[in-house]
């Protein structure tokens, strides 16, 4: 799906803003027809959690609304109308007045509706957005919902971050012509000093389409006509990590001769390869330093920021990290767009998170059960995540930033049937998408003589906790547990290995002369160590320390205020390891 943008054809509105807020009573949702009646408001973009002094709010389980009126401006007469969220966390319902204009289901992914036939220009309307936050066996990410004995509702969930849910990013209505361009491919090779634009335009209606490309002074470097084709670039500037350069693609929508709706796209050229056990950008081996991070802030929970998302990029520059991992879910565009603009590597990954062991024997019921059973996780589970598949490749796959889809964090990837749940998937991942090599971060318990899918990836993520969840405080033995788990999976798969985790709860400003966990020496020797031994193993490609900053989790006797393995804390100030990270990795860069 296409971001809505202006140009010569089209206009944006953006929605942000104060929107009237109640939380729903009760399930099915009954206050869509109503004008709210209630004094509450809430930010838009911004998660609702943390937004009111109140636990009911905060651990509501259902639907809440959001309400505002908007005016269709006037010179949209004859024009499609359109309304877009960038998310609505889990499951959106849109209403235009008293009609129900979309529905969809997943928290991360975008989705629209071509509302101008129950709208008019210069008129006013009344839009309703009710957004549901349950996670269910057939959600992802998973959760299980259980009745309390007063009758409340109560959420579980199996991943370690907060359930934050509401309207987490931008709404806009948009004007768009009849006759338009609804999708955009874009796929680059480099043939020489060539690069080769490949590109795949979908319309609703266009006689044909003129591309033109241009680079960042506005030269035109290429053109071509048809829904299909290739656009040849000679001296190519590439997309480099670190070195972003971007042209325009413009596309035209032509239909009678004449132009009548235009689109254009920043794209980067690059290649990527996987290559024996390395993984190569632009035919150089890359090894990819940086995090695996959260949207994650104060109040707004996972609420789109643009101040800390320029002060995060300015902070991994500030400690030389080459790339990040979207963990746990899809990021807002907004971030992606930063990333394709400032040469920033990203590792993708879909919101399918705590599919693991736990999963079956801890909310499905309190008894060991199967994770991959049909009780728990099951068909209509894989199907959603299937749909969560295509919706990322979809938004995702012209980002050059983007170098590798994750399609699940941890599953319980040891378990009789996680094969036959995620063959097709990464099956499917590779019919969308033929361009960019397939991952999966594989968790502590199914290792290398566990695991019964990691062959069929490209290149292999490990979250690893020596040192911490394991060997607490034992740092000499967690290295030679970690050298030899790493070693195994190299010889046995003879493939890329990325430490996509490791890392260590540190509470800032407490300090010990000894090997004590929680103190920042203790996460600097830790971090120390696992790059001892990522040096001394050749598959190694890259490394991502968990976490870029502290953020916020469901309550538990390990979390104290949140997770608290940020190399900086939840507002951004280094701890001791940021100092001890930025030393190697800017020394790595040379
Ligand atoms: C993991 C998970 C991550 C957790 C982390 C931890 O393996 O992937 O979501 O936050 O461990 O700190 O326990």
């Amino acid at each position: 799906m296409l971001k809505p943008q202006t140009s010569p054809t089209r206009e944006l509105v953006n929605l942000d803003g104060l929107w009237q807020f109640a939380v729903d009573p009760g399930t099915p949702h009954t206050l869509w027809q109503a004008t709210l009646d209630t004094t509450l408001e809430a930010a838009v973009p911004a998660s609702y959690n943390d937004l009111f002094a109140d636990p009911a709010i905060r651990d509501h389980v259902g639907w809440v609304w959001y309400q505002r009126t908007v005016r269709v401006p006037r010179g949209w007469a004859g024009e499609r109308v359109f309304v877009r969220l960038d998310a609505a966390t889990h499951e959106g319902v849109v209403y235009v007045n008293d009609t129900k204009v979309a529905e969809h289901v997943g928290g991360y992914t975008p989705f629209e509706a071509d509302i101008t036939d129950v709208v008019t220009a210069g008129q006013e309307f009344r839009l309703t957005v009710g957004v549901n936050n349950e996670l269910t066996n057939t959600t992802i990410p998973p959760g299980s919902i259980t009745v309390t004995d007063d009758g409340g509702r109560k959420q579980d969930y199996l991943h370690d971050f907060y359930n934050y849910a509401g309207l987490a990013r931008s709404v806009w209505l948009y004007s768009a012509p009849a006759v338009r361009v609804t999708d955009l491919t874009v796929m680059t090779d480099v043939d020489g000093a060539t690069g080769v634009v490949g590109f795949d335009v979908e319309t609703t209606g266009a006689d044909t389409v003129q591309v033109t490309l241009r680079d960042v002074e506005g030269t035109v470097v290429g053109s071509a006509e048809g829904i299909a084709g290739v656009v040849r670039i000679d001296d190519v500037k590439l997309w480099q990590p670190g070195a972003a350069y971007l042209y325009t693609l413009t596309a035209q929508a032509v239909v009678g001769g004449e132009v009548v709706d235009e689109y254009t796209l920043p794209i980067g050229v690059r290649t990527i390869e996987v290559r024996g056990m390395q993984f190569l950008i632009n035919g150089e081996p890359f090894y990819f330093t940086g995090f695996g991070k959260h949207e994650d802030t104060a109040v707004r929970g996972k609420g789109h920021d643009n101040a800390y998302l320029v002060h995060d990029f300015q902070l991994m520059d500030w400690i030389g990290a080459n790339s990040f991992r979207t963990s746990h879910y899809p990021y807002a565009e907004e971030v992606m767009e930063f990333a394709d603009r400032h040469g920033i590597v990203v590792i993708d990954e879909v919101g399918a998170v705590g599919l693991n062991l736990a999963m079956g024997g801890g909310i499905f019921g309190g008894q060991t059960k199967l994770t991959f059973a049909p009780e728990n996780i099951n068909d209509d589970t894989q199907a959603t995540h299937a749909q969560a598949i295509r919706e990322l490749v979809d938004r995702d796959k012209n980002h050059p930033s983007v170098v590798m889809w994750s399609i699940t964090n941890e599953p319980a990837s040891n378990e009789p049937g996680a094969r036959e749940y995620f063959e097709p998937l990464v099956n499917l991942t590779r019919e969308l998408d033929a361009t960019r090599p397939v991952t999966f971060v594989n968790v502590m318990f199914a290792n290398h003589e566990a695991d019964l899918i990691a062959d069929l990836f490209d290149v292999i993520c490990l979250n690893r906790y020596y040192g911490w969840y394991v060997d607490s405080g034992d740092l000499a033995a967690a290295e030679q547990k970690l050298e030899a788990e790493l070693i195994g999976w190299q010889e046995k798969f003879a493939r890329p290995l990325i430490m996509t985790e490791y890392g260590a709860d540190t509470v800032a400003g407490y300090h010990s002369i000894y090997d004590a966990p929680f103190t920042e020496e203790y996460q600097t020797s830790f971090l120390d160590m696992y790059h001892r031994v990522h040096d001394r193993v050749e598959a190694m490609i890259g490394e991502q320390v968990w976490n870029f900053a502290d953020f916020q989790t469901k309550n538990g006797f390990a979390r104290v205020d949140g997770n608290k393995k940020g190399v900086f804390t939840r507002d951004r100030k280094p701890k001791a390891a940021a100092h001890a990270l930025r030393a190697r990795w800017t020394g790595l860069k040379k």
